[in-house]
């Protein structure tokens, strides 16, 4: 398969200092290396530079970093839009407002293509809230609402060519919602399986319907892998650990399944905080991950001794 590796150093929209070192991080374990020696032909881009940030205020005086958020969202956009044209993008950031761009950027592709865009959501937090909403003023909590179109982005965050249907969205490992999201979410028609579905059904099963339901639209899948979707005793590196994620077989479990699928068309790794990692661990896991994601299997897994 033919992929573009992209970084997009963004940290502004969380703040625990520290995403913007995401990308050095992800290619430090070995990700474009890796990626090639499952044969794929993998280009790397380099990292998106956003352009200036205009000054600008919201109503909702918590909101923070809004211009530099929305500069990095149209030049993630465009670059999203563009590495999108018959080749797989894999975006390593950076914090998850990143995906404000990512999604907005191939969710315009699959117009174009006349194909419906499907999400899978792998994080411990829906990312679901609008300007108004959010309490934290983090903007790494709004990126889905955004991309699905929900009202008060106008003005503020670049004018979407194409919003990404809700309906099509699947959310997976949740187990932090507040309660404007949860009331959103339920509006919107997205699919929410939480940890306690996980738990209760198998993650193979909750994402085998999802799969069905992508491959029988003939739809694009767009994974966003949020570090916080891992449970932090095995991804440390995340400045918003929540207790209860994913274990490492689930986590290979659902990138395999992806990787059978055939059916993943782009891919966010987001929210790694390399400032908290322990010895590159969570780097290396997630790069890990993303081989299962292109094709490894645990029969031709490499041993690691360091
Ligand atoms: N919902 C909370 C907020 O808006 C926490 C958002 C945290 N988001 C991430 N990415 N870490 O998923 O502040
Ligand atoms: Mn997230
Ligand atoms: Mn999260
Ligand atoms: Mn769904």
């Amino acid at each position: 398969m033919r992929c573009r590796i992209i970084g997009a150093p963004v940290q502004e929209g969380n703040s625990y200092p520290g995403c913007d070192m995401g990308p050095s991080s992800l290619r430090a374990a070995g990700i474009v290396s890796t990626l090639r020696q499952l044969g794929h032909d993998v280009e790397d881009l380099g990292v998106v530079v956003p352009g200036p940030a205009r000054p600008q205020a919201h109503g909702n005086a918590a909101v923070k970093a809004l211009p530099e958020i929305s500069a990095w969202t149209a030049a993630i956009s465009e670059a999203a839009f563009r590495a999108s044209d018959e080749a797989m993008p894999i975006f390593l950031g950076g914090d998850h407002s990143m995906a404000a761009g990512t999604l907005s950027g191939v969710v315009q592709r699959a117009a174009e293509l006349k194909r419906p865009l499907f999400v899978l959501w792998l994080d411990a937090h829906p990312d679901f809230h609008t300007l108004d909403t959010t309490e934290s003023g983090n903007l790494h909590g709004v990126p889905l609402a955004y991309a699905t179109g929900l009202p008060g982005f106008e003005g503020y965050f670049p004018e979407l060519a194409a919003t990404v249907d809700p309906k099509h969205v699947c959310t997976l490992g949740l187990r932090s919602v507040d309660p404007a999201e949860r009331r959103a979410l339920s509006e919107a028609g997205v699919t929410v399986h939480d940890m306690r579905a996980i738990d209760e059904h198998g993650i193979g099963t909750l994402l085998r319907a999802f799969l069905d339901r992508v491959a029988k639209a003939n739809g694009m899948l767009h994974v966003s892998l949020d570090v916080d979707f891992l449970d932090p005793s095995i991804a440390p590196a995340v400045g918003t650990t929540v207790p209860g994620g994913a274990t490492f077989r689930e986590a290979h479990l659902a990138m395999e399944m992806l990787s059978d699928s055939g059916l993943v068309t782009s891919l966010d790794i987001v929210e790694l905080n390399p400032f908290l990692d322990e010895r590159g661990r969570t780097a290396i896991l997630l790069v890990d991950l993303a081989a299962s994601l292109m094709g490894r299997r645990i029969m031709d897994r490499p041993t690691r001794s360091f």
